[in-house]
């Protein structure tokens, strides 16, 4: 009985951004939910356990470029100029640690304002660079940049008319985060960022790159079962927070190459007909043997479709660098 008055009243629990979603997503065909409630706190730790997996070569092939190319990647940015640098999404923060200590060998002191809708890995990527970089000043700024960074302006501070003169901007957007966004909303990111920098400026764009379709498949599908979890987590967290009675056992994690979109897509397969009640929102959700919820689209890209993204956002490609496998790109775009 305790859960029945935990719940929000049906009305409330629709405008809640969690209900919002699943009543969009679950109403209808094809079924989806956005990956953005993969991430509470089970989700968050699931992701970090995948980053270490050895089938899931992202964050492996990033961490190889960024210890190799810091200094470079950092002198390019900065020419002549003191760096102020930005991150979008940053989270734990942990691979940009190696762009900040290059950053503080050639300038001594570096202010960075990492944003991220977790105050709680704000916090803790404080305190931990902090303690572990003297020179660096974290500027934790708690905001989901999805929805644009033009309300930002005030955090961001002085915007653009304050600037020191011998001061350039780096904004950080690395992971291949871009990739879980259909084009369109990948362009609006990048030239909301755009719009935050001078001509000058500069962005890091991390990007995965398109590759044998089985190496793919296994980094999101791995043989320990941790991607299926991170996946099923998003049933357990709707259950939790609005009441629903998924049973994770009557779903299959599915990892899919869809060629004609070049993208990985995540999916929750049913495997009976089944009629789910989403009890905060009032609402069954009907699913046939075979029936899929989409999660998660993973856009992997060449490097036309990167660099033309770019030039359509108002960036012109400075340098760009890959790891030894030509998996992963890591993309310096200069503010045009
Ligand atoms: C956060 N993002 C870049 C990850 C990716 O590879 O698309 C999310 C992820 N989904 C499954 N595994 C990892």
């Amino acid at each position: 009985m305790q859960a029945l008055t935990a719940l929000p009243p049906l009305s409330e629990a629709a405008r809640t951004p969690v209900g919002a979603e699943v009543l969009r997503g679950l109403s209808g065909r094809p079924k989806t939910l956005s990956p953005w409630l993969f991430y509470d706190d089970e989700g968050s730790r699931l992701f970090e356990a995948i980053t270490e997996l050895p089938e899931y070569y992202v964050t492996r092939a990033e961490r190889e470029i960024l210890a190799a190319r810091a200094d470079e990647i950092v002198g390019f940015a900065a020419g002549d100029h003191r760096l102020e640098i930005y991150e979008l999404g940053a989270g734990a923060a942990t691979k940009t640690g190696l762009l900040l200590q290059a950053a503080l060998r050639r300038q001594g002191q570096v202010r960075y304002r990492a944003i991220d809708v977790s105050s709680s890995a704000l916090d803790e990527a404080k305190e931990r660079l902090e303690a572990k970089l003297p020179g660096l000043v974290v500027e934790p700024i708690v905001a989901d940049y999805t929805d644009g960074l033009v309300h930002l302006d005030g955090d961001l501070g002085d915007g653009l008319s304050f600037r020191r003169p011998d001061e350039r901007r780096m904004f950080l957007y690395i992971g291949s985060s871009i990739g879980n966004f259909d084009l369109p909303f990948a362009l609006r990111i990048l030239r909301d960022i755009r719009r935050q920098l001078l001509p000058g400026d500069a962005l890091l764009l991390g990007a995965d790159l398109v590759k044998d379709r089985q190496i793919l498949l296994s980094a999101y599908d791995d043989s320990a079962g941790v991607t299926a979890a991170f996946n099923k987590n998003v049933l357990v967290r709707v259950n939790r927070e609005l009441g629903s009675n998924f049973n994770l056992q009557l779903f299959r994690h599915r990892a899919r190459w869809n060629e004609e979109c070049s993208r990985i897509e995540m999916h929750l397969e049913s495997l009976i007909t089944q009629i789910v009640f989403i009890r905060a929102l009032d609402l069954q959700v009907r699913l046939g043997r075979g029936e899929t919820i989409h999660t998660e689209n993973s856009y992997k890209f060449t490097d036309e479709q990167v660099e033309g993204l770019l030039g359509r956002a108002g960036f012109g490609i400075a340098k760009r660098w890959k790891d030894k496998n030509g998996w992963f790109g890591e993309y310096l775009a200069e503010a045009v």
